[in-house]
C-alpha cells in the first residue's frame, strides 16, 4: 500500500525507462547516467528479450548508480531479480502474477507499480494494493510490442479525476504533444523513445523537465 516515503519517491513529473534497442548504441548504463545527469529523478529498467543474468548484472549497477545519486529505480517484470537487488520498486503488467501475490514476495516497503488501461483495471489496482499505476498507451507506440489499442486521453482524465494513486501516462508520448497532457492535469508523464533515442540524452531531459515546468506555470496561472 502507498505510504508516504513511496509517494516522495515517485513524486517526480518525468518517468524515464532504459530501451537499449533504440539508444543509438548507446549501453543502458550509459544511458541511466546521461538520464540522471539531465535531472532524471526515477527511471525504470525495461529489457524484455535479454538474458536474465545479463538483466540482473545490469541492475545491480543500476542500483548502485540511482542509489548514490538519490534517483528512484524500479524494476520492470523480473520479481526475482528485484528481491536480490532491491530497487525502490518493481513494475508489472495485467498478465503478470496478481499484485497481491507480488506483495507477498516483495514485502510492504517495496513499491508496485501496475500498468492499466481501463477504468476497471484502475480501479482493481487501488483495490489490490498497487503502489502506482501506469496509464495507457495514451498515444500509438512502437516502443512496445503487443501492446493494445490507445486509450486515448479520456482514460488519462478518468485516472486524473477518480483514483486516488500515483499513476504515469505513457504511450506515444512526445515533446509536441506532452502538453496536452499537462493541460488535462496529469502529474507524472513518462517517454521512452523520444528520451533514449536522443541524440543528447541529459540535454533533452533538462529540456523536457523545464517546458513541464512552463506549460504548469502557464496552466495554473
Ligand atoms: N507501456 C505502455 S506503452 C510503452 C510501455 C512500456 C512504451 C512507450 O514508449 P514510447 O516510446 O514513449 O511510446
Ligand atoms: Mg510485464
Amino acid at each position: 500500500m502507498i505510504n508516504e516515503r513511496k509517494k516522495k519517491l515517485l513524486d517526480f513529473p518525468l518517468y524515464c525507462i532504459t530501451a537499449e534497442n533504440l539508444s543509438k548504441g548507446r549501453d543502458n548504463i550509459t544511458v541511466v547516467g546521461e538520464m540522471i545527469k539531465g535531472g532524471a529523478k526515477i527511471i525504470q529498467y525495461r529489457e524484455k528479450y535479454r538474458d536474465i543474468r545479463v538483466r540482473y548484472e545490469e541492475c545491480l549497477k543500476i542500483r548502485e548508480i540511482t542509489k548514490n545519486a538519490g534517483v528512484t529505480f524500479i524494476i520492470n517484470d523480473n520479481i526475482d531479480i528485484a528481491m536480490l537487488v532491491k530497487p525502490d520498486g518493481v513494475h508489472i503488467g495485467q498478465d503478470d502474477l496478481p499484485i497481491r501475490e507480488v506483495r507477498k514476495l516483495v514485502g510492504e516497503e517495496m513499491i508496485i507499480g501496475l500498468s492499466t488501461h481501463s477504468p476497471q483495471q484502475a480501479q482493481k489496482a487501488l483495490k489490490d494494493g498497487a503502489d502506482y499505476i501506469g496509464v495507457g498507451p495514451i498515444y500509438e507506440t512502437h516502443t512496445k510490442d503487443n501492446v493494445c489499442a490507445p486509450v486515448g486521453v479520456e482514460y488519462l482524465e478518468y485516472v486524473v479525476n477518480n483514483i486516488d494513486l500515483p499513476y504515469t501516462a505513457i504511450g506515444g508520448i512526445k515533446i509536441h504533444n506532452m502538453n496536452e497532457l499537462l493541460e488535462r492535469g496529469a502529474k507524472t508523464i513518462c517517454m521512452v523513445s523520444e528520451i533514449v533515442g536522443a541524440d543528447n540524452i541529459s540535454d533533452t531531459v533538462k529540456n523536457i523537465l523545464n517546458d513541464i515546468k512552463m506549460q504548469r506555470r502557464k496552466n495554473n496561472g
